[in-house]
């Protein structure tokens, strides 16, 4: 029986985390709690991989194109990769550390991005990127839209590892109001359709005892 956090506790869930409904959170925006266990290889399998993925691609904390250093450190798999720098953002082939292919993305992944992005009504997903967002305490992603890809048509799939933290989800202008929930390690997020531009982010990151890194993984289609 998964732990039971104070926040379920106190909305009154009996629910373990495995069990917990999928929630929408607004029309396109789907909350599967657990999602990685009940839809694909679970976190265990993930860990592992990102400790492969890292070996090639390290960690980074890119720059912004105003000249920050993001909090987040970064790093990418698949056929594409989003980078950000002094000159923008924008997706590449190479990692601009090494100039070589980012690590590839496993067919687990993808058949687990296909069925999360199904179950938020989006058939037939098939990412072609892969950001690895690592979070150590203090480390927050300010409120953004996800709109660098070139057909945002198609929903991206969130999972998210190891520490818990607050995600906010706003609306369609940047200073909509925003709702707050706990991405818990093993869940899924599926921003799509009218959904797709909602602004979101994520509150700086607690210290907690389930280890001390929080990862969240964006299956993207960035290409057409
Ligand atoms: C994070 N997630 O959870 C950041 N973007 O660390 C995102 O920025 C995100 O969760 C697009 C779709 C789902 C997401
Ligand atoms: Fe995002």
């Amino acid at each position: 029986m998964a732990r039971l956090t104070a926040l379920d506790n106190a909305m009154g869930d009996l629910f373990s985390r495995e069990e917990a409904p999928d929630r929408w959170l607004a029309p396109g925006a789907l909350h599967l709690p657990g999602g990685a266990t009940r839809l694909g290889p679970g976190s265990r399998w993930l860990h592992a991989w990102i400790d492969a993925v890292s070996a090639r691609a390290p960690f980074r904390h890119m720059q912004t194109p105003g000249g920050q250093t993001m909090s987040v450190a970064m790093t990418n798999a698949g056929p594409l990769g989003w980078v950000s720098d002094r000159q923008g953002y924008r997706y590449s082939p190479l990692d601009p550390l090494s100039h070589v292919p980012w690590p590839p993305l496993p067919p687990e992944l993808l058949e687990l991005a296909r069925r999360g992005a199904e179950a938020a009504g989006f058939a037939g997903f098939v990412p072609d990127a892969c950001l690895i967002n690592r979070y150590e305490p203090g480390a927050r992603m300010s409120l953004h839209q996800d709109r660098d890809e070139a057909d945002l048509n198609h929903p991206i799939v969130s999972l998210s590892l190891g520490l818990g933290a607050e995600f906010l989800l706003g609306g369609l202008g940047r200073r909509d109001p925003v709702q707050r929930l706990i991405l818990h390690g093993g869940d899924l997020l599926v921003l799509g359709g009218e959904a797709r531009l909602r602004f979101h982010g994520v509150a700086p990151l607690k210290a907690g005892a389930e280890g001390e890194v929080r990862f969240n993984l964006t299956l993207r289609r960035a290409a057409p």
